[in-house]
């Protein structure tokens, strides 16, 4: 790490130590976001920190934000998520908006005044994403989308939603991708997911019936949208697989301090030879997959397309979130299993890590196409 890097991860630190972690256990079972944390993020600079400055961004790289999003996850995974996707919204507004998207949207969202979601999933369409059905159909001056989106992430709460749906015919050439306000007539939030873990971030589902959707909202051109969402999920897995990297870090933290304290046969838990290789492995494949991730953040800073590394930091990251979040439970023993320890939290909150911005089957998938293009040279 770097200074800056090293004075960023102190000041996060610091404000989740004083911010955050005194709520995370009655939040997480009220299921309660407190936008003020949000708010509080945006006021250090955190919830747009690769946006150039011009649009009140930070201007830093991607590997200055996983070096963030790994500390605020040590304390909360679900704040830690809604930075990582309102940023990604805001990086496709950067991408392929139009100038006056960039004024009319960035500031308030680099601001952390307000959060943005991804709405790309449906019911029937989730790993094959080109087959989605939501749709927008051309009308004077704008288009009218009808369909429903699932498990969106900061659905409800966001003011800003980007938003494929199917302009053409079917396939991936025929998803268009619009900018959605809240408050837009016809939008509208299904209930809120009941989740096993990240119950702090709402997931709902979005509905849009006979929405419209001024002409001016379209991102680029029609038949752009999944290459728009394609592309923003290169980053948004490395920023996920950050993630998983903060909750495995904390997971193992508490493994070892507990270890530590703990006796049974007159000496410290961790004094048992069992134990000691369980945490050896631990720590080895914490830091194995932080390398990973700052390789797949370093390709995104030199600009250079990763779909492969960002597929195999993700994977390789949140693999290891959920079983070093296993494994710390294990160590902990009964008390691990109950509330009175966080790192039950630790466990749920990993789960779904392997399942968000493309299942790592489908990490797999992307990996094996990029090797097969790459060896059929
Ligand atoms: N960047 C830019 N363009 C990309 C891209 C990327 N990372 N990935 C694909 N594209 C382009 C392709 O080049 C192709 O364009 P051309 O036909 O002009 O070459 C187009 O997009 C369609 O791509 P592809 O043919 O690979 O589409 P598939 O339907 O076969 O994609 C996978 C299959 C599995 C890769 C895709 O559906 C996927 O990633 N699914 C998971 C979805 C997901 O992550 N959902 C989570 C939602 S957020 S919680």
């Amino acid at each position: 790490m770097n200074e800056l890097q090293i004075e960023l991860k102190n000041s996060v630190q610091k404000f989740c130590l004083d911010q955050i972690e005194p709520h995370m256990e009655h939040d997480d079972s009220n299921a309660n976001f407190r936008m003020e944390i949000f708010n509080g993020l945006g006021q250090m600079g955190l919830t747009g920190i690769t946006l150039p400055e011009e649009f009140g961004g930070a201007n830093l790289s991607c590997e200055d934000m996983c070096v963030v999003l790994e500390e605020i996850a040590k304390y909360s995974v679900a704040y830690a998520v809604t930075v990582s996707v309102s940023t990604m919204v805001q990086s496709i507004i950067e991408k392929f908006g139009s100038i006056d998207h960039k004024n009319k949207y960035l500031p308030k969202l680099t601001a952390g005044e307000e959060i943005g979601a991804f709405c790309l999933s449906e019911s029937h369409s989730g790993s094959d994403a080109a087959s989605l059905r939501t749709t927008a159909k051309k009308v004077d001056g704008g288009y009218v989308l009808n369909g429903t989106k699932m498990w969106i992430t900061s659905g409800g709460i966001s003011s800003t939603y980007i938003v494929m749906a199917r302009t053409g015919d079917a396939g991936a050439k025929g998803i268009s991708a619009f900018i959605v306000e809240a408050g837009s007539e016809g939008l509208s939030f299904g209930k809120k997911e009941q989740k096993m873990g990240w119950k702090v971030s709402p997931t709902r589902e979005v509905i849009f019936e006979n929405c419209f959707v001024p002409e001016e909202n379209l991102l680029q051109s029609e038949g752009m949208g999944f290459k728009i969402a394609a592309s923003a999920l290169d980053k948004g897995r490395v920023t996920i697989g950050s993630i998983a990297v903060g909750l495995a870090q904390r997971s193992l933290d508490e493994a070892i301090n507990y270890s530590l304290e703990r006796k049974q046969f007159n000496q410290a838990i961790f004094d048992f030879q069992g134990l000691q290789w369980m945490m050896a492995d631990m720590a080895t494949d914490v830091e194995a997959a932080r390398l990973l991730i700052y390789k797949a953040a370093n390709a995104i800073d030199s600009g250079v397309r990763n779909s492969k590394i960002a597929s195999m930091a993700k994977m390789r990251a949140t693999d290891t979130a959920m079983k070093v979040t296993t494994d710390s439970v294990q160590i902990h023993g009964g008390v691990g299993y109950t509330s009175e320890y966080p790192v039950e939290r630790y466990m749920r909150d990993a789960k779904v890590l392997q399942i968000v911005e493309g299942t790592n089957q489908i990490q797999k998938v992307v990996i094996a196409r990029e090797l097969k293009k790459e060896y059929s040279k």
